[in-house]
């Protein structure tokens, strides 16, 4: 029988290519995201289930996790990303609302429904946060509070879960190329490239492939912690640029 994979945020990035990946291992992948179109064909390919999501949105949790199995062997909470880039005496309220409400309540809000469902599985949670759960940068205010909040929900949750057989893991990622940027930066597709410019960034299957090997070790191996960036990148902000890397 396959194992059941719930990730969010699958409509594109790095929730697809988990989606795409965890498919390949024999997983059957329910796939939530707002753009429904997006997921249908993404279901198509992988032989998974789409169904809406918007994590913000506490009705839609519920709808979506009613949908999930009784017994779920992983959660990938994967939905989320930033909003903007300015300085915290710039700070835009409906950014930080936003980032919050996706990136750390909707992680809370799918746990928290699915857990019961984890534990019948004998379960995993996957968090993807980020460089910016363990480092701060200037502009980076209201991004790198969310991902450190995600970071302590997650390191909560490893206390909390101890004594279960339910799994966690906090995958943190440097400067993947995804939409990433182009959300950030409200569409602006040129500003987002420069991003990546004159270096080589991950790709969302580096990710996929952390999330596969940690969720691949023995039921007692507990991989709490994935920090992975690009060669050309050193921290949040020191990246080396034209140097063939
Ligand atoms: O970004 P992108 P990534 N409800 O924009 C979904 C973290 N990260 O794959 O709803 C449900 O391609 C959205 O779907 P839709 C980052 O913080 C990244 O890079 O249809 N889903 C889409 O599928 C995030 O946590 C980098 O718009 C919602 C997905 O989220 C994760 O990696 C670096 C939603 C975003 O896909 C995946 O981001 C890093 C909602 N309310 C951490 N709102 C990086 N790329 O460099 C959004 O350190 N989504």
């Amino acid at each position: 029988m396959n194992k059941i994979a719930v990730i969010t945020g699958a409509s594109s990035g790095i929730g697809e290519a988990t989606a795409r990946r965890l498919a390949q291992e024999n997983y059957r992948c329910f796939v939530g995201a707002r753009r429904i179109e997006r997921l249908e064909k993404l279901a198509s390919e992988i032989g998974g289930v789409a169904i809406e999501l918007d994590v913000t949105r506490i009705e839609s949790v519920e709808k979506f996790c009613a949908q999930i199995p009784d017994e779920c062997h992983l959660l990938v909470n994967n939905a989320g990303g930033a909003l903007g880039l300015a300085p915290i005496g710039e700070a835009n309220d409906e950014h930080w609302s936003t980032m919050y409400e996706t990136n750390v309540l909707g992680l809370m809000r799918m746990t928290r429904a699915l857990l019961p469902k984890l534990v019948a599985g004998r379960g995993h949670i996957v968090n993807i946060t980020s460089v910016a759960a363990r480092e701060v940068y200037p502009n980076g205010g209201g991004y790198t509070a969310v991902k450190h909040a995600a970071r302590a929900v997650t390191q909560t949750l490893r206390l909390e879960l101890v004594g279960t057989p339910v799994r966690i893991t906090d995958i943190a990622p440097g400067l993947v190329e995804t939409e990433f940027s182009i959300v950030r930066f409200d569409g602006d597709e040129d500003r987002a490239k420069r991003v990546y410019e004159d270096m080589t960034p991950l790709l969302a299957a580096d990710i996929a492939d952390c999330v596969s090997w940690a969720v691949s070790r023995p039921a007692h191996v507990n991989i709490d912690e994935i920090l992975v960036k690009p060669i050309a990148q050193a921290s949040a902000t020191v990246v080396a640029r034209g140097k063939g890397l």
